[in-house]
């Protein structure tokens, strides 16, 4: 262990700052937080360094400069021993007479990774296996007045799965990791770092009372009409005594408060269940985002033992119903989700942890993060099956937001074992996350894994085993997925619909396009063109996805100016697909001049990205309604890479989320060719009808208009519609394709409420010549810079960026096509005022870069 600057380094437990019991009475409950005075040391070695709780081993090892950053060139490389290795936690805690007089005291280890034995005052308390579990442990005996000595100690899990590995006689997919319950993709994924932590990655807490108190509290609707809404609230509650208690809901919202029921009971000793209906007048609904406010409703549930509240638990409560209907119909079976008896259409996209070290990720990522898939229009995000079952924060955000969560159970790509054991783990953890995660509104539905029914069936792992052992393992697949998860989902959450695998068929059955939700790889694995999206549909598109690059400000923080360039080592190591800037370089030459320097390679690839996935989601919004759904892969990135994310690791957007934004506008117009017709669709996910006006124009690249047609319209609520087809021949018959845009705008009055263009020729075909743009910054009324745009030529795919190195900020609408007589207007939101900003802006577009730099 490298034993230079040891900023943190505390020599021995003696000067220890212990802290004092802190805490609040939270009525009869004292809850105090361990997180303080935290060290810890490698097995084997004496001395001890500080530690951050909650946290991980890869971090409290840089804290401490004893590793250098694995995100930086190819340090994941230098790290990978740590893995191996076994790691000591200690803290010293001091406990009040107060508290010990509590007739319970619990230690609550709200997450350990992964294997620990965890000691208090020397006596082995526990000791766990599965980072996704909860740990509550009852210690008044333990305990004593003053200082107590808590001490985890992390086995390896790498070593700690190896035995039970060998043991099987043979190899799952997915390797001995499947072992472990721990996010997947720590262990290396085509988009991640191998970064395999151990440690204290969630809170660890004393808690204490007496009594009673609440376990958990269930809000199940009932029947919603416009009058009233009818809620069965279920509490659990432990109780140390035959005693009386009054339990009551009461709504604490900002118009009313109120107790809404309450009932009086005799509790037994030890756990009773009380439920009791209540009722919530004029009810207001829980709407996604784009079709009305996500209203939630603030209740508390009491528990009151003689004249004082002794627990209280805080809820909010949104009021919705959410069916998945899958009907059997003539050509398949549907796929969609109802919210509130509306048919809704699922504007999103797929969820991976926002870091390799879980830690880091702060309530503002959160926040953050939530807000740009609100900005850009979604309404659902698939927290994928090889991360975590996210933070609370995550979900009450999505609450807030409108936006629905597709949760998978933690299982991806892989097969796991059937033994007993496991399966009680896994059971004991879905069991805890179902009951954590129920009462939120935004959960649309349990899936149980990714890919591993398609991958069972289509990914050639069969022929590698017997027939017995395939028997045998599939078995064990049915009784996860078919029985022990949607078990838990019955019993824990049973107004939820569980789906036990996504896609429901993998791509080379035909049925992945006429029944369930699919994934969609022909593009980017197969090298399909993004033109097949146009071909191809299904009834809900869960995965789709093409990579990039991300931009240079977030490559400049892990590269030196000699690793900038596409396929030098350390780029390599940030690009975890094996073919991936094979293909990337294979998809732009079709389409694009492919740019010799490094920094407008990674502008084209964002391009390219943008452009592809935007063909992609029109397809799947012009299918509706027999497709009633698109999440693309991915939204984020757990470090900064080379990968199919929309946001880089820094929360950078990529042109794909601006392109996105526009694309699951709520009002769609979309040109498409099909078999040698230009048609034009408006896609509406409004609930009222539109009538107006749909304008097309065809102008050549100087902006000079040649043809124009307006056709009054009706557009009719939640639709798909085509409102005009013409041959491409015909309408193109007198101009070169070449020269041509054509322009589909939706107006009402003058306004206009959505418009698309569209080219019949790749880019790199376009005659497009210098564009000319002009730029003025004006000041907008919330104090923002605005750049106001302006063009002689088309200028195609106009990217505006700032001196990565010195500013911060963010441009509203970017990598976006500006046409000669119509200007455009670009925000620019800093959090400092920067000065001379006209000359740090620096605008290009797609003709400017044609044949300039250097090849590397
Ligand atoms: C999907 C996902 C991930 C993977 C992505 C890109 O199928 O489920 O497993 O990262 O493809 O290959």
């Amino acid at each position: 262990m490298k034993t230079s600057k040891r900023l943190f380094l505390l020599l021995t437990t003696a000067i220890l700052i212990l802290p004092a019991c802190r805490g609040r009475y939270e009525g009869n409950i004292k809850t105090i937080k361990i997180n303080e005075s935290w060290q810890f040391r490698k097995k084997g070695e004496t001395q001890w360094y500080q530690a951050v709780v909650p946290g991980c081993i890869h971090t409290d090892l840089m804290i401490n400069e004893l590793i250098e950053d694995p995100f930086y060139r190819d340090h994941e490389n230098h790290v990978q021993w740590v893995e191996q290795e076994e790691w000591k936690y200690q803290t010293h805690f001091l406990v009040d007479k107060k508290l010990l007089q509590k007739e319970n005291i619990e230690l609550v280890f709200k997450g350990l990774d992964t294997y620990a034995k965890v000691f208090l005052n020397d006596t082995l308390l526990l000791k766990t296996d599965n980072m996704f579990r909860q740990w509550r442990v009852e210690v008044k005996s333990l305990l004593k007045e003053g200082e107590n000595y808590l001490h985890i100690h992390f086995l390896s899990p790498i070593k700690e799965a190896l035995p039970y590995w060998n043991h099987l006689g043979y190899e799952l997919p997915g390797g001995p990791k499947v072992m472990t319950r721990k996010p997947g993709y720590h262990y290396g994924w085509d988009w991640g770092p191998r970064l395999v932590t151990s440690g204290i990655w969630q809170p660890v807490l004393l808690k204490a009372w007496d009594k009673g108190r609440i376990e958990s509290l269930q809000l199940v609707q009932g029947k919603i009409t416009n009058e009233r809404a009818l809620v069965t609230a279920v509490f659990d509650i432990q109780s140390s005594a035959s005693q009386k208690a009054i339990v009551a809901v009461r709504v604490e919202d900002e118009e009313e408060q109120r107790i809404l029921n309450r009932v009086s009971l005799q509790l037994v000793p030890g756990f009773n269940r009380v439920s009791f209906t209540f009722e919530i007048k004029n009810p207001k609904l829980w709407w996604t985002n784009g079709l009305g406010e996500p209203y939630l409703y603030h209740l508390k549930g009491q528990l009151k033992i003689g004249r004082r509240i002794i627990d209280e638990v805080s809820q909010t409560m949104g009021l919705r119903t959410l069916e998945v209907v899958a009907d059997k119909e003539k050509n398949g079976e549907s796929f969609y989700f109802k919210l509130n008896g509306v048919p809704l259409f699922m504007k999103g996209a797929n969820y991976i942890p926002q870091d390799s070290f879980l830690n880091r990720v702060t309530e503002a990522k959160y926040r953050k993060l939530i807000n740009d898939a609100v900005d850009a229009n979604m309404n659902m995000i698939r927290v994928w099956g090889g991360g975590i079952y996210e933070n609370d924060i995550f979900y009450d955000l999505c609450d807030e937001a409108g936006i629905l969560v597709w949760q998978d159970f933690m299982f991806a790509c892989a097969l796991y074992p059937g033994d007993k054991e496991y399966l009680e783990n896994v059971r004991q953890e879905a069991v805890e996350h179902v009951k954590r995660l129920r009462n939120h509104p935004c959960i649309a539905l349990w899936c149980g894994n990714n890919e591993i029914d398609e991958a069972w069936h289509n990914w050639g792992w069969q022929p590698e085993f017997t027939e017995a052992q395939r028997q045998m393992l599939w078995e064990d697949y049915q009784k996860l997925f078919h029985e022990i998860l949607p078990g838990v989902v019955k019993e824990y959450d049973s107004d939820r619909s569980y789906w036990p695998s996504s896609p429901k068929f993998g791509r080379s059955n035909k049925r992945s396009l006429t029944e369930g939700d699919s994934h969609y790889w022909g593009v980017w694995h197969d090298e399909e063109p993004f033109a097949v999206f146009n071909e191809i549909s299904s009834r809900f598109m869960s995965e789709y996805g093409f990579q990039s690059f991300p931009p240079m400000e977030t490559i400049k923080r892990f590269t030196l100016p000699e690793d900038r360039f596409i396929d030098s080592e350390v780029m390599r190591v940030h690009q975890k697909h094996p073919r991936g800037n094979r293909l990337i370089k294979t998809y732009m030459a079709r389409d694009y001049h492919i740019p010799k320097n490094f920094k407008h390679f990674l502008y084209v690839s964002q391009v390219l990205q943008a452009e592809g996935m935007k063909i992609g989601i029109e397809a799947h919004r012009r299918a509706k309604p027999f497709c009633m759904g698109t999440l693309y892969w991915q939204l984020n990135d757990c470090w900064p890479a080379i990968s199919w994310s929309s946001i880089d690791y820094y929360g950078n957007w990529k042109a794909l989320l601006y392109f996105v934004k526009k694309a699951y506008k709520a009002l769609l117009v979309s040109p498409v060719e099909e078999k040698g017709k230009l048609k034009v669709y408006i896609v509406s996910d409004q609930l009222n009808p539109l009538k107006g006006v749909l304008l097309l124009q065809l102008m050549d690249l100087s902006g000079k208009g040649v043809w124009e047609k307006s056709i009054p319209c009706q557009v009719k609520p939640n639709s798909s519609q085509c409102f005009f087809e013409m041959d491409v021949k015909d309408l193109l018959e007198n101009y070169d394709k070449r020269n041509i845009v054509f322009k589909a705008s939706f107006l009402q009055g003058k306004g206009s409420l959505s418009s698309n263009l569209y080219y019949f020729v790749p880019p790199k075909d376009l005659l497009l010549t210098a564009p000319s743009i002009k730029s003025t910054i004006v000041s907008s009324e919330k104090g923002f810079p605005i750049i106001e745009l302006s063009c002689e030529k088309l200028a195609k795919n106009v990217f505006l960026s700032i001196d990565e190195d010195k500013e911060k900020g963010f441009f509203t609408d970017n990598y976006f096509d500006l046409l000669p007589g119509e200007p455009g207007k670009v925000e620019f939101i800093t959090e400092k005022k920067i000065d001379n900003l006209a000359k740090k802006i620096k605008i290009i577009s797609l003709v400017e870069i044609r044949g300039k730099g250097v090849e590397r």
